[in-house]
Parts: C-alpha cells; sequence; structure tokens
C-alpha cells in the first residue's frame, strides 16, 4: 500500500487533558474515510507542549487502533527521546519522525547529525525527520539528509523545489510535503502530503488521491483550492486552535479542543468561523463525492 496521504492528527484536549477515546475516535474515522495513516504528536498534535507521560499514552492509545502509525518523538530532553522510541519499538507502528532539536538553543550542526543517528540506531521502525524550519530556526535540506541514514523526510515547507532537491538529489528517500497549500502537488510529485486538513475533510483526500491517479488535474486543482479556502479561514483566528472547532464542525463529532498557550476560540469567534465554513462545507460534501 502507498502511503500518500498522512494526517498529523490533532490531539483532543478535554479539561486539560488529552482525550485518548476522543482521539482513538477520531483516528478511526478518518483512516476509515480515506486516509492512508496518521503522524501523531506532530506540530497540529501540540506534540511539544505534551509531557512524556501523555506522549507514551498516545504511542499506545494510536497504536491500539492502528498500525498505520507515524510518531513524532522529537524533544529537547533525549532521555525522554530515547524513552519515546523505546515504547515505540515495541508497538506496530509505521516508523518515528523528530523534529530538530533543540528549537531554542543553538547548537552545532554535528550534534543534530549525532542526534538523528542515536535515534535510527535505536528504533527499530523506520526513521523518518520532520523539516519544520519555520518553527525551528534550523533547515535540514538533502544535503544534511545524505549524512544520517533515515527512509523519508517530512519537509514543511511552501517551497516545492525545496522539496523536490531532496527526490533529485537522493531519490531513495520518500518525499513528503507538509503544507496543506501543496497537498494536491505533493500527490502528482512527491511520495505524498502531510496535510492537516486531512483532520476535516479526509473523504476529499481519498477523492484527490484517486484523481491524482487519473490524471484528473482540474478536480484535483479544484479541491486544492477549497482546502486553501478553510485553512486560511482557520488561520484567521489562530490555525492551531480553529482546527479543533472547523475539525468538529465538518466531521460532526466532538474533538475537545487545545491546550493553552494555544487558547480555544471565544464563543463569538467560534461563531463566526462556523458561520463562514458552512458554505463551505457543503462544497466539501459535493466534491469528495
Ligand atoms: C504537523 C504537520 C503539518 C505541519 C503544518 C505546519 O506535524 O502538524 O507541519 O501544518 O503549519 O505535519
Amino acid at each position: 500500500m502507498a502511503y500518500e496521504v498522512i494526517a498529523p492528527v490533532i490531539t483532543p484536549f478535554v479539561r486539560g487533558a488529552p482525550d485518548l477515546e476522543a482521539m482513538k475516535a477520531h483516528v478511526k474515522a478518518i483512516l476509515d474515510q480515506g486516509v492512508d495513516a496518521v503522524f501523531a504528536c506532530g506540530t497540529t498534535g501540540l506534540g511539544p507542549s505534551l509531557s512524556l507521560q501523555e506522549k507514551l499514552a498516545i504511542v499506545r492509545s494510536v497504536s491500539d487502533v492502528t498500525n498505520r502509525a507515524i510518531v513524532q518523538i522529537g524533544g529537547l530532553n533525549m532521555d525522554e527521546v530515547v524513552a519515546l522510541v523505546k515504547e515505540c519499538n515495541d508497538r506496530d507502528i509505521m516508523g518515528v519522525a523528530s523534529f530538530a532539536p533543540p528549537y531554542y538553543q543553538r547548537i552545532p550542526e554535528w550534534h543534530l547529525v549525532k542526534y538523528f543517528q542515536s535515534i535510527a540506531d535505536l528504533s527499530e521502525h523506520p526513521v523518518y525527520v520532520y523539516n519544520y524550519p519555520a518553527g525551528t530556526g534550523k533547515d535540514l535540506d538533502a544535503s544534511f539528509i545524505s549524512k544520517i541514514s533515515v527512509t523519508g523526510i517530512k519537509d514543511t515547507s511552501e517551497n516545492l523545489a525545496h522539496s523536490l532537491e531532496y527526490k533529485r538529489k537522493l531519490p531513495s528517500l520518500k518525499v513528503y510535503n507538509g503544507s496543506d497549500f501543496l497537498a494536491a502537488t505533493s500527490l502528482l510529485v512527491l511520495d505524498g502530503t502531510v496535510a492537516s486538513a486531512a483532520n476535516f475533510v479526509p473523504m476529499l483526500f481519498s477523492k484527490m488521491k484517486r484523481d491524482a491517479s487519473a490524471g484528473q488535474t482540474a478536480s484535483l486543482v479544484k479541491a486544492q483550492f477549497l482546502i486553501d479556502q478553510i485553512v486560511e479561514l482557520g488561520r484567521k483566528y489562530g490555525y492551531l486552535s480553529a482546527i479543533y472547532d472547523i475539525t468538529s464542525y465538518l466531521m460532526g463529532y466532538n474533538v475537545g479542543g487545545p491546550r493553552p498557550p494555544v487558547f480555544p476560540l471565544e464563543h463569538g469567534e467560534r461563531e463566526q468561523l462556523l458561520k463562514q465554513l458552512a458554505r463551505l462545507k457543503e462544497q466539501a460534501g459535493e466534491m469528495s463525492k
């Protein structure tokens, strides 16, 4: 099976704690609706604000419902990173991934090489690098990746040429782009997309995969533009917060809220957002057929 559409799955919080039952139900629902795999504890999953115990519990819960999961295990504390890799080794999952730590202090490049290589040496699963320069301040480009032994990269960049460079220079590397705005293009020219919108329009992604393999580019672009509108709408309210309301509304079940300092939307903001979303929901339903 080709894993083309990967959802960086949200972590539902209720009264300040991850709601593991809600998370399991959400993971199951999006996989049932055509998403190929989930990426847990990433940016959208608010991974950096989870404790080690919470991340371990998420690894266990998600792997209880699917083996189609990549877990983001990166962090600023190497003991915790090692504990997570070991937990993942005991679970049936697709792989582990890490962004470039530390995203606060500065370290020389060879320490980062050592960091990723220690994960690769310890992990019994394929290892993916999560490149997110806008978040971490470091760009792990093709020349960096050539120094470590990993299976793939999730490149969160709105510059497609940057993602393509990995493919050109390292042809056996699995390359995913992590920008929602490049989801359709990634299905056509890369190994796939890691798109947060797969949390709330999984059926549309399923249709996009069919369109990509049938060469139906006009319909693919139409779907992409709809996703763009929803993401742009969410960004007005703070996307990491708004995605909870967008997902609850479009999926028809409650996925809780974020964890401060990613604050939930205020009542009035939510009302405004949902009003504007109603029209887009109809279009998404039509286009997913
Ligand atoms: C994640 C993703 C998607 C992000 C992107 C950041 O882990 O949430 O990289 O939505 O704006 O892969």
